[in-house]
């Protein structure tokens, strides 16, 4: 009896125990090694006993305040929306930063006549249609949001920030660089956004230039896209860095323009 107890000690230490001390029989969870070892039926970092361990911590990327809580996104960004690319996260309460973030070209479509006002900046936020509280974020509901800020006072430009709801993964003011007649579009080139999914594109029209970060003059008109064949996942391919003069313009978002 004692030998087979020995020789079973045996076959047990080379089958099971290369990776350490810990046996399955002493309710051990090894956290990385794909086997659920203490035969409670859950693997590695799905099992609660790993959750202290370096293997299993959450991945919240890289920006100063990651992994620190959060109530609004405006916790989790370090200086302001514009110098924070990609713009962090607030999700689950947690600050998160995705470390990828791409430049793509915007798009207006079906661009209404302004005048007698003319737009001569834009701005573009790529917004994620998931709220802080879960709920569901719509173009109808940004636009209540924007159309509740006075669109003759430009320092309500914010206004979508401030209201704490939302969380953006890129924001940009850019110029009108381009109107092209024949196919009825603006074009704005270069707005950085995270990669990802899960968002809508919004844009308000300017009467003023930009003016720093920020634009200027009242909002004369707005965009929106949520239709989700035209907002696939923003993937790193999508941004151009290695064809020098054509960075950032690899994918087109087409959002069509509305008269305020
Ligand atoms: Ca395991």
């Amino acid at each position: 009896m004692r030998q087979l107890s020995t020789a079973l000690c045996v076959a047990m230490f080379f089958a099971g125990c290369s990776g350490g001390p810990a046996t399955s029989d002493a309710g051990v969870e090894l956290c990385d090694d794909g086997v659920d070892n203490n035969g409670n039926g859950l693997i590695d970092c799905a099992d609660p006993s790993c959750e202290a361990q370096v293997v299993c911590a959450p991945d919240y990327g890289s920006c100063e305040k990651c992994g620190q809580a959060c109530t609004v996104q405006a916790d989790c960004v370090e200086r302001d929306v514009f110098r924070d690319q990609p713009v962090p996260l607030c999700t689950a309460g947690v600050c998160r930063a995705n470390a990828e973030y791409v430049r793509p070209n915007v798009v207006g479509v079906n661009v209404p006549v302004f005048a007698p006002r003319i737009p001569r900046s834009a701005s573009v936020r790529f917004i994620k249609k998931t709220a802080l509280d879960g709920s569901a974020v719509t173009c109808a509901r940004i636009k209540a949001v924007a159309d509740g800020a006075d669109p003759e006072n430009v320092e309500d430009f914010d206004a979508i920030e401030t209201s704490g709801a939302f969380n953006l993964m890129g924001i940009d003011v850019t110029p009108i660089q381009q109107w092209t007649a024949a196919d009825n579009t603006l074009r704005m080139r270069w707005v950085p956004t995270q990669t990802g999914s899960d968002y809508l594109i919004w844009m308000d029209f300017w009467g003023g230039p930009r003016n720093g970060d920020y634009p200027s003059g009242g909002r004369i008109g707005h965009g929106c896209v949520e239709d989700s064949a035209r907002l696939t996942p923003v993937v790193e391919s999508d941004s151009c860095p290695t064809v020098q003069s054509d960075a950032g313009m690899c994918r087109e978002f087409q959002v069509p323009i509305n008269l305020d």
